[in-house]
């Protein structure tokens, strides 16, 4: 696969919105990439199935959950961490396709974030009504990273608030395509996605698909 951001020439120019002081939203930005990006997580999550997972107050989330690259996100009743190894299939996470860490760099980069080179591609898989509550990026070592994440087919509200759990929360729709990278000061911002609605994506059908990428080291 060769990275080629640009080779869409139907589509419309990219817009580049900035949602805080170190927030970036490019409207579109890797539509032209996006069935690629599909292809390979169908062969990835084969190797590792996403998978609704426990968190420590006992309940599941209700999104899938999958992972590539050195290292992925892992929850259970203990806590959240990032593992080299799936606990559910006791064998290391796929390995991160490389024009993926390329695109996350340039991405990255674009964002004003300079030699971005992420270690986890955590997968996440939201069907019709599932959401992801309100939370922080916490788990990672070095917060002066960014994280840069992809959204795929149907749209989600996504809730972006303040550095603490109270503060008041804007609502943004991400649609296909979407990237959105954040880091410096927004880095700890807490976030969350509303339930989704019902819809069929011609790539997609009735899920929306996004892929954070991370250094977790
Ligand atoms: C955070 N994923 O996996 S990423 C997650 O769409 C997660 O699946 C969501 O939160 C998803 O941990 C949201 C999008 C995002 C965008 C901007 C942010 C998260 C942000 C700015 C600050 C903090
Ligand atoms: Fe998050």
């Amino acid at each position: 696969m060769t990275l080629d951001l640009f080779s869409d020439l139907s589509s419309q120019p990219p817009t580049r919105l900035q949602l805080g002081p170190q927030t970036w939203l490019f409207r579109a930005r890797v539509n032209s990439v996006a069935e690629q990006l599909l292809t390979d997580i169908t062969e990835l999550t084969r190797q590792a199935p996403f998978r609704c997972m426990t968190v420590p107050g006992g309940k599941r989330m209700s999104v899938g959950l999958s992972n590539c690259g050195p290292y992925g996100w892992v929850s259970d009743r203990d806590g959240y961490r990032y593992e080299a190894i799936n606990p559910e299939t006791q064998r290391p996470w796929p390995a991160m396709p490389s024009w993926w860490s390329e695109l996350a760099r340039t991405l990255a980069q674009e964002a004003g974030f300079d030699d971005f080179v992420p270690d986890a591609g955590l997968i996440n898989e939201y069907r019709v009504g599932t959401k992801m509550g309100l939370h922080q990026d916490k788990d990672e070592k070095d917060f002066s990273q960014p994280i840069v994440s992809l959204s795929l087919g149907l749209p989600a509200i996504f809730q972006w608030g303040g550095l603490r759990r109270s503060d008041p929360i804007q609502k943004i729709m991400l649609t296909h395509g979407d990237v959105v990278v954040w880091g410096g000061v927004d880095r700890l911002r807490y976030h969350g996605v509303g339930a989704i609605k019902t819809g069929n994506h011609p790539l997609t059908h009735a899920r929306r698909i996004n892929i954070t990428f991370r250094r977790s080291q």
